[in-house]
């Protein structure tokens, strides 16, 4: 059902003062930024090897990210996998008994669908289903 890792999620305050580590330090190739505006963050996506990490910045208030940086500080926000049919991958989930935050997907940053499962149900993880938009 998981293929891969295809990203990890990093909380950060602000992409301006992260993305020149992660580019010009890690010298890891930027992809792109691009704003989500369903979940109220910003992400800058680098490619690592397969896989990628995303910084993300909360772009309100009220965004789940600026939540988890006022009670957390910045670090790892959530690991993200790869699935081919996540329509599929969500029923299978429920069916085992999982709890959803989301029981449909929803949209991702660089035309991805995603759906999250909620931290309580996986062990204090909050993970993410994600389907590549190609
Ligand atoms: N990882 C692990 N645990 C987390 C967490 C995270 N990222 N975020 C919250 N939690 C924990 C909280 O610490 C809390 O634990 P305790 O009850 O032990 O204190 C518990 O989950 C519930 O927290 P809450 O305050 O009741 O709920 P929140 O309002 O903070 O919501 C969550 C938490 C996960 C439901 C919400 O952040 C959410 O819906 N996340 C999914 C969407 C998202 O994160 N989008 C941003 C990324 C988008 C992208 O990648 O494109």
């Amino acid at each position: 059902m998981l293929h891969k890792i295809n990203h990890i999620g990093i909380a950060v305050q602000s992409l301006d003062a992260t993305v020149p580590f992660y580019r010009d330090v890690l010298r890891m190739p930027l992809a792109g930024i691009e704003e989500v505006a369903e979940q109220k963050v910003r992400v800058a996506m680098f490619g690592v090897g397969e896989s990628k990490i995303e910084l993300l910045e909360p772009t309100s208030d009220d965004s789940p990210v600026a939540k988890f940086l006022e009670k957390n500080g910045q670090g790892i926000h959530h690991i993200a996998y790869e699935v081919a049919d996540i329509e599929g991958a969500i029923a299978s989930l429920l069916a085992e008994g999982a709890r959803m935050i989301d029981e449909k997907p929803r949209s991702g940053a660089h035309g991805t669908r995603i759906a999250f499962v909620h931290p309580k149900s996986s062990h204090g993880v909050l993970t993410e289903l994600c389907q590549s938009g190609h």
